[in-house]
């Protein structure tokens, strides 16, 4: 398939460590292709991938200097096939009778029309967002990508509300991830902070659950959690509690959350414990080997979520 890292010709990696999450097996990542890495630190070429042509320096003036050398290039062709791979390949998921933790983010990607600035945790809610919060705006997904770290959703939404105070804030968390750093409630209450913090509760370690499934056998060792009362928790911190079960009250409960300004709201949805987080790489494997393609998931019944094609015409006028 053309599509794919391992048969592409030209790989141009500007500014990239080239994390294991992105290369999968290194020695098969983009296998075929002449690879160009810009970096301004040394250190970072060649370092997991070989790279043909290593440029390193800033960016800003690397560009600037190939831009003198370079004809422009016509390049429509190109973006209507990466446009005909989204529509080719959406992501995916399955029905199932108890809330989805994918349904919950694209709700709150509508109500707040993109334009949210949204903090997480680690873990499958931090991917979920990645693929189901749709950005309208540059600059807005506070995330630990590198070092990962659990707790890290709550009080980065609190540093992102006082940085921004007009800005709409959200933290969407783990119930793992935001135990961690739970009792920063009492700072975001004291402050009047009117953060929505929305918990996907799947009463798990979710992503190593998914892991202990696939790769395990199924042995859950240390990855279910006990039941907690995050309503009872949030309004012992003087914030505003919603709990949702059904899938008919999300988009209220959000609504209610978007309208509360004098304080945090937690909502807790109570999200399907077994749900899993696709397409995936498994451990030491390559692209090619990917796990949860939307072929597969399509033939298990999954529906297609078609992204769309431009940011919201309101929240671009928002952005003025
Ligand atoms: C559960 C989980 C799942 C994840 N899944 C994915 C995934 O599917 N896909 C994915 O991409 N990531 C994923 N990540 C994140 C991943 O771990 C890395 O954090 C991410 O890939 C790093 O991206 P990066 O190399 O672009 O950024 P960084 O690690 O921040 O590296 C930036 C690079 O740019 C260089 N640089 C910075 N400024 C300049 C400049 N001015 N000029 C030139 N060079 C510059 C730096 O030297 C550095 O080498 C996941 C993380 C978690 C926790
Ligand atoms: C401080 C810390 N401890 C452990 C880990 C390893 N880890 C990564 S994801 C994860 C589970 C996260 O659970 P939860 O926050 O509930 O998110 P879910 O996967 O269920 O969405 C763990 C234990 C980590 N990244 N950070
Ligand atoms: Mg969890």
């Amino acid at each position: 398939m053309p599509e794919r890292p391992a048969s592409q010709d030209l790989l141009i990696g500007i500014g990239a460590r080239f994390d294991d999450r992105v290369t999968g097996k290194p020695d098969e990542f983009a296998k075929r292709a002449k690879k160009i890495h810009i970096d301004v630190d040394p250190s970072s070429i060649n370092k997991t991938v070989v790279v043909d042509y290593p440029i390193v320096g800033d960016v800003k003036r690397v560009l600037q200097e190939l831009n003198r050398l370079v004809k422009p290039l016509d390049t429509r062709e190109w973006l209507a096939t990466i446009e005909e791979m989204r529509r080719k390949y959406p992501l995916t998921y399955r029905e199932k009778k108890k809330l989805l933790p994918q349904f919950v983010i694209q709700q709150i990607s509508e109500v707040t029309k993109g334009t949210a600035v949204v903090a997480t945790g680690v873990g499958q809610h931090q991917m979920w967002v990645a693929q189901f919060y749709q950005f309208n705006t540059p600059r807005s997904i506070i995330t630990s990508g590198g070092l990962g770290t659990m707790g890290f959703g709550l009080p980065a939404a609190i540093g992102a509300q006082f940085g921004r105070p007009d800005a709409v804030v959200w933290d969407i968390d783990g119930d793992g991830s935001f135990q961690m750093t739970a009792q920063e409630l009492a700072t975001a209450a004291r402050h009047h902070l009117p953060i929505k913090v929305a918990i996907m509760n799947n009463q798990h370690h979710g992503m190593v659950r998914q892991w202990q499934d696939l790769f395990y056998e199924g042995r859950h060792a240390q990855s279910r959690l006990n039941p907690v009362d995050f309503v009872k928790l949030a309004e012992a911190y003087g914030c505003a509690g919603i709990r949702v079960e059904q899938k008919a009250d999300v988009r209220r409960a959000i609504e209610r959350a978007m309208s509360v300004h004098d304080r945090p709201t937690v909502l807790e949805f109570m999200v399907e414990e077994a749900e899993n987080c696709w397409p995936m790489i498994a451990p030491g494997k390559s692209h090619d080997q990917m796990l949860g393609t939307y072929e597969a998931l399509k033939q298990e019944g999954g529906i297609p979520q078609h992204r769309h094609a431009e940011p919201d015409e309101e929240a671009k006028l928002s952005l003025g």
